[in-house]
């Protein structure tokens, strides 16, 4: 298999194995097994995944509430990112966070997502100075909606970050919805235009084509990691479901909701690995694999216990 093929083979591969872990989830929470909050990543893995992948281990990895699939290609453990929703020892906070989790690595770079939207960015801009200082080489990648992307936050964080050319690499997932708020009204001009403001490159990618997504990562890390600054990566995506689990979606035209599902980078992608001559056989296997890795995870963190009442004041610095 050519090199471009066995890149694309692997990127489909998470992606496939992260929208598993989600279904499992959701059937958790379904069965009232899982107390979560969870806001479904169907439509965006094309993007999480590329863009995580050209990342190194030690990079740093600020993502977002939508779906799960970057976290799975940073690599975290599938059976702790259970835990995290089950809310048991098992997970990356032992315990100590459920609802709207916030999954921890910082082996992995994993470094959360900050407590509201947005303030990922600014963290984002202090784990790229840092490095920087440091002189560790380190990337790091900050991913967020095209909502988030209209908070103050963003000002601050692409402002340092262009001027002190951080190793930081923004990438907006341009849904066109923030919950029930289109684009069009909360947004003037295009995202990827800001970046010549910041003294940033900014460039426009198909976020459901995972090669394109992939490219314009490599060359963004690359511009990072060399000290030639930071760049924006606008990746056009698409939200297949709700805005979280159980949202009726009733503000949406279920005409445009169908086209953009013609968008949804898994099933894209699987066409064009046929296309290139991967054997169907060869698909099936990495699909059957990874829902034996999720049914094996979940039933893993499913036996995990629940924290005992004495930690309530763990990691409290107050
Ligand atoms: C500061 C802040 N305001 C509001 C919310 C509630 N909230 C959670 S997700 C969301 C929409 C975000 O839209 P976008 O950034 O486009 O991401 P998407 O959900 O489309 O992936 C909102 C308003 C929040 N978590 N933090
Ligand atoms: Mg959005």
């Amino acid at each position: 298999m050519p090199q471009a093929s066995r890149t694309l083979f692997e990127i489909y591969r998470v992606m496939f194995l992260a929208q598993a872990w989600e279904q499992a989830l959701l059937r958790l929470m379904d069965e009232n097994l899982a107390a979560a909050l969870y806001h479904p990543g169907r439509g965006s893995e094309g993007t999480e995944v590329a863009a995580t992948m050209a990342l190194e281990r030690s990079d740093y990895l600020l993502y977002d509430h939508r779906g799960v699939a970057h976290i799975v290609a940073k690599g975290v453990d599938l059976v702790a990112m259970f835990g995290d929703f089950l809310g048991n020892e098992l997970g990356t906070t032992r315990g100590m966070g459920a609802g709207v989790v916030h999954i921890v690595d910082p082996d992995l770079g994993v470094l959360g997502q900050s407590g509201t939207l947005g303030g990922s960015q600014v963290i984002a801009a202090g784990a790229a100075l840092s490095s920087k200082l440091r002189r560790s080489g380190q990337v790091t990648m900050c991913f967020f909606g095209d909502g988030a992307a209209n908070r103050g936050t963003f000002h601050e964080a692409a402002n340092v970050a262009g001027a002190w050319k951080l190793p930081i690499v923004f990438v907006i997932q341009n849904n066109g919805w923030a919950v029930s708020v289109p684009v069009e009204h909360s947004t003037g001009g295009r995202f990827v235009d800001r970046a010549i403001g910041y003294g940033m490159v900014g460039v426009q990618v198909d976020g459901a084509d995972p090669t394109a997504v992939y490219g314009a990562a490599v060359t963004a890390v690359a511009r990072a990691r060399n000290g030639e600054g930071a760049t924006i990566i606008e990746a056009k995506t698409v939200r297949m479901q709700g805005h979280y689990f159980g949202d009726a979606d009733g503000y949406r035209d279920k005409v445009l909701v169908a086209e953009d599902a013609q968008s949804d980078p898994i099933v894209r992608t699987r066409a064009e690995l046929l296309r290139q001559g991967t054997l169907e056989a060869e698909i099936a296997v990495v699909e059957r694999d990874a829902l034996v890795e999720v049914a094996e995870a979940r039933d893993k963190a499913l036996a995990g216990k629940a924290p005992e009442p004495e930690r309530i004041f763990e990691d409290i610095y107050a």
